[in-house]
């Protein structure tokens, strides 16, 4: 029984469950929450005007990883090689900032889609796995523009694969 006008999810603020810095996380998964594949995410938090999410800094990722406990084992954010085999390219940003496990991105048997480890010992290292999986994931919205780089003025954008 929603109010008049609800839910209007007012600039994703409504869905703002963890704020760090000048960005927004949501974290979806916990327990019996909604799981999905890399591409369901990435189309949900589309929904919610954000962006599966893209780790930016050490710091971020220390920040992210202190809530994974609470999510499934492996938690997608928003990176992936399906654009061109072994370039890391997030959805039109460029990468910045890498936090792979030991041996990732393994590229084993073509996966492409990139989660978080949840469980020790590689709690907050990142895997190269297949995308098809249902897992929990992680939403972001990024106040603010992404940064200019030379050489990354245009890069590629996922946007037309399913
Ligand atoms: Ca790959
Ligand atoms: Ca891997």
């Amino acid at each position: 029984h929603w109010s008049p006008g609800e839910p209007n999810n007012a600039n994703g603020e409504e869905q703002c469950w963890m704020r760090f810095k000048d960005k927004c996380f949501l974290f979806k998964g916990k327990g019996n929450d909604i799981h999905g594949t890399w591409f369901f995410a990435r189309d949900w938090c589309k929904d919610q005007g954000a962006n599966l999410a893209i780790i930016d800094s050490q710091d971020e990722n220390n920040f992210v990883t202190s809530y994974l406990k609470d999510l499934q084992h492996q938690t997608w954010i928003g990176l992936s090689d399906l654009l061109v085999e072994n370039q890391y390219w997030s959805d039109g940003w460029p990468v910045f900032f890498t936090q792979w496990g030991p041996g990732e991105p393994s590229n084993l048997q073509d996966e492409g889609c990139v989660s978080m480890h949840a469980a020790f010992p590689f709690h907050g290292t990142w895997n190269d796995t297949d995308c098809a999986v249902a897992k929990s994931y992680i939403c972001k919205i990024s106040y603010g523009t992404a940064p200019s780089v030379p050489g990354f003025d245009d890069p590629p954008r996922l946007t037309g694969l399913v």
